[in-house]
């Protein structure tokens, strides 16, 4: 499998950990999408939506979309539950990780860490702020009285939630006001295989 990514993202760190965490061979390929490479005309033939993370699962046959990617290689593996039920519950999660976290909790990271914060981009932060933080604190009152977020065993919406979780300090938000979320974050650090953000 061939693999088409931008290290400091924690959608392609999803797919990452995933790989590795499942024994998956795979070729790593960076695309610096600060130069525009995932807007290239070779790169919308893999992806039309212009972004990374992209898997080539095999020769011509790419999937795009992180949470997509995690529940087609994690299929039938114990990272997703066998239970309907859970399983639905495991998609909850990761719908949430794309509605109500990302888009506050990675965005204002990308913002911090990598494009500045403009006039316009400033006047975005307190809101996304806002809205992160309102996310944790449902991650916080789940993870109060649970190991993992379904089933307490580890699945794809652990590793969903957490590639940005544990980063979200780079982003300015304060982690040490959620205790269970610092546990957690601890938990899935110690799985056999972890690999860091900074590991293609
Ligand atoms: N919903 C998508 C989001 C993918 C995404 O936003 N990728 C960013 C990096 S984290 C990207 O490729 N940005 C480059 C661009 O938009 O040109 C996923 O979960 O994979």
């Amino acid at each position: 499998m061939h693999l088409y990514d931008f290290l400091p993202s924690g959608n392609g760190y999803k797919v990452r950990l995933a790989l590795r965490w499942l024994g998956i061979p795979f070729e790593y390929h960076e695309i610096d999408i600060l130069k525009g490479e995932s807007r290239t005309p070779a790169f919308l033939a893999k992806n039309p939506n212009g972004r990374i993370p992209v898997l080539e699962i095999e020769p011509g046959i790419f999937l795009a979309e992180s949470n997509a990617i995690l529940t087609y290689l994690a299929d039938g593996t114990p990272f997703v539950p066998r239970d309907r039920l859970e399983r639905a519950r495991v998609l909850e999660w990761m719908f949430f990780e794309q509605y109500s976290h990302e888009p506050n909790i990675a965005t204002v990271r990308f913002w911090i860490t990598h494009l500045g914060l403009s006039d316009e981009r400033r006047a975005q932060l307190e809101p996304k702020q806002t809205l992160g933080y309102a996310a944790l604190g449902v991650m916080e009152r789940h993870l109060e009285s649970r190991q993992f977020f379904v089933g307490d065993r580890y699945s794809i919406a652990d590793i969903a939630l957490y590639a940005y979780t544990h980063v979200a300090h780079e982003g300015g938000f304060e982690l040490g006001r959620f205790p269970a979320i610092l546990a957690w974050l601890g938990r899935v650090a110690r799985q056999p295989g972890h690999i860091p953000i900074t590991q293609g």
